[in-house]
C-alpha cells in the first residue's frame, strides 16, 4: 500500500485539493507540514490524528515538518471557534511551545532520508514589517473571499460573538507560513483537520502567486462518536497527552471504554496496527464483544505510543488493581489516581503499631457504620484489605496493612472501595 491508500483505508482522508495528489504521492517524495498552535502547554488527543498522519507519511518515505505556532499562537485561529479568544501572553506562548515541541518530537524520526524537522513560525512571523507585509502579502487576499469562509461567516452572523481584526488576519499568517516553508524547505503539501481547509487553500493560493509553484492540501476528518457525543472529552475534561494532566492510567481507561461501534474506526485512526490485525480484532468484536479484545488492544497501543512502555505497564497494573490485583508495586500518586473517586477516612499512624482490632479501626475510619456490619461482611467473605481477603473477625490492625504510600485500600464486596489514610 502506498501512503494515500493507507490513509484512505484508515479513514484519514477528508478532502484533497487535487485529484492527482494520490498519484503524485506514489511517484515523488513530498515534504509536507502540519501546524499546531501553542494554546496550552500540552496537546490533547484532538491533535493525535494529524500527528498519526505525519507518522504515516514519514513511514512511507516522505519528509514531515512539524510546525509549532509560536507566532500564530499570539494571534489565535478563529477556525471552528464561536468566540473570540483571550490573547495569551508572550511568556505563556513561549512556555507552551516548549511543552508541545517535546510532545511532537516523540512521534517522529529526525534521522535518515525522511528526517523530520521541527519548526516555529515565530522565527519568521514575529519580525515581519507591517507595511511591507500589507503591500506584498495582503494585496493577494480578497476580503470578499475571506468573509465567505466558514470560520469567519459564523462570527459575522452573530452580534455577540463578533470577530476582531486580529483573528480575522489569522489566515494570512498561516498562508504566509506555507509560502515560507515552500521557499525554505520545498514544502508542497499541508495537512490539517477539516477546520483548516480555508487556511490551507489560502496558503496554496499565495504560494502560487508569489512563487509560481503548485502546492497541495489534504484534510483529515473530525473524529466522531457513534452516540453523537463529543470525542476526546471525559467528565474530567480534555484527554491530554501530558502525563501530569491526564495520567497514563486514565489515558488507558479512556481508550478501554470506547464502544464496540467506535473501536474499529479508532484502531485504524490511532494505532499503527496493520490491516490483517485490525480485521482480526474487528471479527473478535463481532463474535465475542464481551471480551473487549479490540478495546484492550486499542488502549494498549495508544498508551504505548504516547507514554511509552513503562507507563503502559503501570497503567495495566493500576487497571488490575482496580479489579482486585496486587497493590504492592503502586506508588502513592498511582494509588490516589486510581482511587481518586473513592471515599476515604483517616486513622492515626500510631494505631498501626498498637495491634488493636481491625474491625474497630475500619469502623472508626468510616468504612463501616457499625462493628456488626463489619463482622457480617467478614463472615460473608466480602472484606478485603489491599485486595487480600480478611477471614478472621478477630484480626488485628497491623503495620503490613499500610502500603508504602501510607494508605490502605479496603474493599467491601466486588467493587466497593474505601481508602484509609494513616496520618
Ligand atoms: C498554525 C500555523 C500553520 C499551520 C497550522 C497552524 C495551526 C492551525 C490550528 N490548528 C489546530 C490547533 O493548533 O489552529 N491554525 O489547535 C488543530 N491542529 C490539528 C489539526 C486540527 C486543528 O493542531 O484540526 C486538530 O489538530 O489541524 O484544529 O502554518
Amino acid at each position: 500500500m502506498n501512503v494515500y491508500e493507507e490513509l484512505q483505508w484508515r479513514g484519514l482522508v477528508n478532502q484533497i485539493t487535487h485529484d492527482d495528489l494520490p498519484k503524485r504521492l506514489a511517484e515523488e517524495q513530498f515534504t509536507l507540514y502540519c501546524g499546531f498552535d501553542p494554546t496550552a502547554d500540552s496537546l490533547h488527543i484532538g491533535s493525535l490524528l494529524p500527528i498519526m498522519t505525519l507518522v504515516h507519511f514519514q513511514r512511507a518515505g516522505h519528509r514531515p515538518l512539524a510546525l509549532v505556532g509560536g507566532g500564530t499562537g499570539l494571534i489565535g485561529d478563529p477556525s471552528g471557534k464561536t468566540d473570540e479568544r483571550t490573547l495569551l501572553s508572550r511568556e505563556q506562548v513561549e512556555a507552551n511551545c516548549v511543552g508541545i515541541r517535546g510532545q511532537l518530537e516523540r512521534f517522529l524520526t529526525f534521522e535518515g532520508p525522511s528526517a523530520a524537522v521541527m519548526l516555529n513560525n515565530a522565527d519568521w512571523l514575529c519580525g515581519l514589517p507591517l507595511i511591507e507585509f500589507l503591500r506584498d502579502v495582503g494585496k493577494f487576499f480578497s476580503v470578499n473571499v475571506m468573509l465567505s469562509r466558514e470560520s469567519v461567516k459564523q462570527r459575522l452572523e452573530s452580534r455577540d460573538h463578533g470577530i476582531s481584526y486580529t483573528e480575522f488576519s489569522y489566515s494570512l499568517l498561516q498562508a504566509y507560513d506555507f509560502l515560507e516553508l515552500c521557499r525554505r524547505h520545498d514544502c508542497r503539501l499541508q495537512v490539517g483537520g477539516s477546520d483548516q481547509w480555508g487556511n490551507i487553500v489560502a496558503g496554496m493560493d499565495l504560494t502560487r502567486r508569489l512563487e509560481q509553484k503548485d502546492t497541495f492540501g489534504l484534510t483529515i476528518p473530525l473524529v466522531t462518536k457513534a452516540d453523537g457525543s463529543k470525542f476526546g472529552k471525559s467528565e474530567g475534561g480534555n484527554i491530554w497527552l501530558d502525563a501530569s494532566r491526564t495520567s497514563p492510567y486514565r489515558f488507558y481507561q479512556f481508550w478501554l471504554n470506547q464502544s464496540d461501534e467506535d473501536v474499529v474506526r479508532y484502531l485504524k485512526f490511532f494505532t499503527l496496527l496493520d490491516r490483517a490485525t485490525v480485521e482480526e480484532l474487528e471479527k473478535q468484536t463481532q463474535e465475542a464483544p464481551h471480551q473487549r479484545a479490540a478495546q484492550k488492544r486499542l488502549a494498549e497501543e495508544v498508551t504505548r505510543l504516547v507514554h511509552g512502555d513503562a507507563a503502559l505497564t503501570q497503567a495495566l497494573k493500576a487497571t488490575e488493581a482496580m479489579f482486585g490485583g496486587d497493590l504492592g508495586g503502586l506508588d502513592e500518586a498511582a494509588l490516589l489516581d486510581i482511587f481518586s473517586e473513592v471515599p476515604s477516612g483517616e486513622l492515626p499512624k500510631a494505631a498501626l503499631a498498637e495491634g488493636g482490632s481491625l474491625l474497630e479501626a475500619l469502623t472508626s475510619g468510616g468504612v463501616f457504620a457499625s462493628k456488626s456490619e463489619a463482622r457480617r461482611m467478614i463472615q460473608n467473605g466480602g472484606l478485603y484489605v489491599n485486595n487480600l481477603r480478611i477471614e478472621d473477625e478477630n484480626a488485628k490492625l497491623e503495620p503490613s496493612h499500610c502500603l508504602a504510600a501510607g494508605l490502605a485500600v479496603v474493599r467491601k464486596g466486588k467493587k466497593n472501595y474505601h481508602l484509609l489514610r494513616f496520618v
